[in-house]
């Protein structure tokens, strides 16, 4: 692959809706975007990395400057075969995975164009159809929390997932459970709690939720080993897991029994399937996380997801969930169902709003060859 320029770019993009977790809220996102041109080819990548280094140590102005200093010139002057060269490219720098998986996706996204395939396909994906789950940030009143659940039910989704905190857990699970006694619930609680909270999540059994999520420290496999010898409850690792050698420290301690796989956290396509594998082999069940992406981000998650052993629903859902109007046509939606439908025309599947894209930049920058 012939790589002539990388442009990075930052938009800003108001949220439809407030998002907030454990660690703050989200009302707009700035969203750094790298453009790879190869030989009259544009091939997309999306950085999740936030505003804040609140859910991962990168920030979008971090992962802005690796690119331009350090990772978009090893990119230019490699020898670039295909998507999966991309780790040993990146390999002399440490850590920055968001910075890199924005590029090895956008590589990726070019080969898949290059070889006139499906970027699913390209990724070794087998499902015609993903599921889809949603995310629900914590919310001003319980009475919000349930009329969005609600909604959230009639449009199909497959899978609940409440973000939560200490002061709207089990009083909120509580509610819910009497509401809903039989959908499939989850939580997320993006690392709040700590071992004195021990003896209240093993009372969190009796919700019967599918999975507590990144309970613990955000670097710790340790602890939440400890934590799942008590529990019922699977633990699903998000933020601990930052690669394959992670996830299988995390499966032979005990540390969970699901991992939730976010292209970004780990670096890019090539360590996001390398896990995808090793939980296979060990029958752990993965499913693919969500960081507010645009279009971009979501269509690369969409052909993630039809790797086989993502078999429990994930964060990704429908573009109108984010955004008033995403940056790429069509737009994504869900089926009835609780399904979204993985395309089978060449390379992403969806068409990138270039005119949209323009006029939401706030700052870019090329790099040549
Ligand atoms: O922990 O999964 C998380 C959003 C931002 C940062 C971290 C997380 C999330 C979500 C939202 O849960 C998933 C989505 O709907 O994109
Ligand atoms: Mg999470």
């Amino acid at each position: 692959l012939n790589i002539d320029a990388i442009h990075l770019r930052e938009i800003n993009l108001p949220l439809a809706h407030p998002f907030e977790t454990s660690f703050g809220l989200t009302t707009s996102r700035r969203i750094l975007l790298v453009e790879i041109e190869s030989e009259g080819l544009t091939a997309w990548g999306e950085c999740v990395a936030g505003e804040h280094p609140f859910f991962s140590d990168e920030t979008i102005d971090t992962a802005w400057l690796l690119i331009e200093s350090e990772l978009g010139p090893r990119l230019l002057e490699a020898d670039v075969e295909c998507g999966g060269s991309c780790p040993a490219i990146f390999h002399q720098v440490r850590g920055h995975r968001m910075a890199k998986a924005a590029l090895e996706n956008a590589v990726w996204d070019l080969e898949s164009q290059v070889k006139r395939v499906p970027l699913a396909k390209l990724l070794g994906g087998t499902r015609d159809v993903i599921s889809c789950g949603v995310s629900i940030g914590i919310q001003p009143s319980p009475a919000h929390l349930m009329d969005k659940i609600a909604t959230e039910l009639a449009a199909g989704y497959q899978r609940i997932k409440l973000k939560c905190k200490p002061g709207w857990d089990v009083s909120i699970f509580e509610a819910v459970r009497n509401r809903w006694p039989d959908i499939t619930l989850s939580c997320d609680a993006n690392s709040v709690y700590r071992m004195k909270d021990l003896e209240d999540l093993v009372e969190w059994d009796r919700f019967n939720l599918l999975m507590i999520e990144q309970p613990l420290w955000y670097d710790d496999f340790y602890f939440h080993a400890m934590l799942q010898k008590r529990l019922l409850t699977s633990i699903c690792l998000d933020e601990s897991i930052r690669n394959r050698r992670d996830a299988l420290a995390a499966i032979a301690m005990e540390s969970c029994r699901i991992i939730n796989i976010k292209v970004g956290r780990v670096g890019g396509f090539s360590e996001a399937i390398a896990i995808h594998n090793v939980a296979e082999e060990r029958a752990i069940p993965v499913w693919c996380g969500g960081m507010l992406e645009t279009g971009i981000g979501r269509s690369h998650n969409i052909a993630l997801s039809s790797l086989p052993n993502f078999s429990l629903p994930g964060d990704v859902s429908a573009s109108s969930r984010y955004w008033t109007e995403d940056i790429i046509e069509p737009q994504v939606t869900v089926s009835e169902r609780g399904e979204i439908t993985v395309p089978t025309t060449i390379g992403r599947g969806f068409e990138v709003q270039r005119d949209r894209i323009e006029s939401l930049t706030v700052r870019r920058q090329t790099l040549h060859a």
